[in-house]
This record gives C-alpha cells, structure tokens and sequence, in this order.
C-alpha cells in the first residue's frame, strides 16, 4: 500500500524515496560523524548548556509497531532545553530504539565508520513554537532527538525494566500499559558530551525537522538483552509469518549513514 516500508531489500531504505520523496533531501539521517570534522564552537553550545527533566511517571505505553519497541510518554512535566536549542523548550514524545542482528551492528549513526549494537532515540517536539507533535514534525526546528550508542557489555538495570515486559509485545501492534516507572533519564550515559547536526526522521517519511543530539558515551547492555529486542516479530499474533526470513524477527532495524553534505557537524564537552 501507498505508506508501506520497511527494512527488507524489496521495500528497505534504498526504495523509500519512491513513495517518499523526502528520503532524497539534502538533510537526511542518520549520518556517519567524522570525529575530526567536528566544530568545538563552545561559544555558542557551552553558553546554554543541554538540560532534560523527566518524571518518572513520563513512560506510560509499551508498543511494538513491528519495526521497533517503543515507549509512549506523557509529555506533561518532561522538558529538554539548551545547547543547540538554546531556550525553546521541548517535551518528550517517545523513545525508541534501532538494533542489528548481531553485536557488530544496529546503529544508525556511525562514529569514524564505526556502528555500534544498537541506538537509543529519544523524541522531543518544541512546545515553545508549536501547537502538537504533528505540526512540529514538519517544521525545521519542531523536533529534538537525542541519540545514545548501545554498546555489549554489562546488564542495563533501567533498560531490563523495558526487556522483562518486551515478551509482552513480541507481536505487531501489541500494546502494555507500564506500571512499574520507567526512567528515560537513567537511560542516558553518564557523560553529557555530544555531537550535533540537523537532520531528519530516519523512517518514513524522512521529514527534515530534527536537531539531533548524540551523547559521546555510549551505554552499555547485556547481549541477553539485545537478544530480547530480536525476538520481537514484525506480525501480529496468530498470523503465519509473511517472510521465511529470520523468522519475521525484528532485526536490523536502521538506515544506513546518509550524506553529511556542506552540514555543520558540531560538538560540545568530551
Ligand atoms: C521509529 O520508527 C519510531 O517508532 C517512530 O515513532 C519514529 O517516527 C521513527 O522511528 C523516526 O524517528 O528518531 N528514528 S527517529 O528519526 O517519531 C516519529 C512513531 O512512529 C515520527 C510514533
Ligand atoms: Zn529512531
């Protein structure tokens, strides 16, 4: 059908531009970050330095829309402000995340050609210009995504709040309300260095409304737990399995580097 799209080669990021065109824009994402071409322009990005507040009572729905997990929020009481959005503030919609299948890729944005297992996206729509999320997504400043690297390594207690109720969605469209808090705050690495840019959505349809934020630090979860997010399926429950292929896993689930162009790739702490 006419919004169709997934990761597959028949339908996957290199055919999304024929049903939608903004895929072809010249400020896509996710894009690969050369270290060495970052800007240190502490001037600008230091004077206002990146804050978030996130009630723990802000992760309201678990939901497998078949192509990822993803967290529903209540934006009431969330706030993200400063560095590259220097005073607009902007609320938490969502998070979500992208994962290979295996250890040695899942990211979206690489580092000196480098992906990492996975990648953490936390999205924000600025409130202080717009009236919703929909009307900020199409607007060049409507929308802030911090972006975290997943790396294998120890257990992630926050995130294992996320892996132990995942069996409860492992179907398409399947949804459970979260109970216990879940903190997307603890989510975030320890060190709040980060490079950013201006990009887009890395889905469908690819609108170029997002200052991306990418955190340094990677976090660290357990291989266990990445193995939970592949076992998610992207069929609904009690349908045959469409595809022969890896069982109809959600895996690989990221689009590959796009063009950084003339863009100004900029970075702030260490
Ligand atoms: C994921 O597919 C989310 O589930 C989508 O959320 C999200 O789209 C999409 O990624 C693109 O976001 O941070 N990777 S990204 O650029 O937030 C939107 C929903 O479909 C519009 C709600
Ligand atoms: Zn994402």
């Amino acid at each position: 059908s006419k919004d169709e799209w997934d990761y597959s080669i028949q339908n996957g990021p290199s055919t999304w531009v024929t049903k939608f065109p903004m895929a072809a824009g010249s400020r896509q994402s996710p894009v690969n970050i050369e270290t060495k071409r970052a800007e240190s322009d502490h001037e600008a990005l230091s004077s206002k330095p990146l804050r978030w507040k996130y009630p723990a009572t802000a992760s309201r729905k678990l939901v497998n829309p078949g192509y990822c997990w993803r967290v529903d929020t209540a934006g009431e009481g969330t706030f993200l402000s400063g560095g590259p959005l220097m005073d607009d503030v902007y609320k938490l919609e969502q998070y979500h995340c992208h994962w290979g299948c295996s250890d040695s890729r899942g990211s979206e944005h690489t580092v000196d050609g480098q992906a990492f297992a996975g990648e953490l996206h936390l999205v924000h729509w600025n409130t202080s210009k717009y009236k919703t999320f929909g009307e900020a997504a199409k607007a060049s400043d409507g929308l802030a995504v911090l972006g975290v690297f997943l790396k294998v390594g120890k257990t992630h207690e926050e995130m294992d709040k996320i892996a132990r109720l995942l069996p409860y969605v492992s179907h398409k469209d399947e949804v459970v309300e979260i109970t216990e808090p879940i903190d997307p705050g603890k989510l975030l690495p320890d060190d709040n260095g980060y490079w950013t840019y201006l990009g887009s959505l890395t889905t469908p349809p690819c609108n170029e409304s997002v200052t991306w934020i990418l955190f340094k630090k990677y976090i660290e979860v357990s291989h266990h737990q990445l193995n939970i997010f592949r076992n998610l399926r992207k069929f609904p429950r009690g349908e045959e399995c469409p595809c022969h292929e890896n069982h109809g896993a959600v895996i690989n689930n990221f689009r590959p580097p796009m063009p950084l162009g003339n863009r100004v790739l900029r970075e702030c702490g260490s």
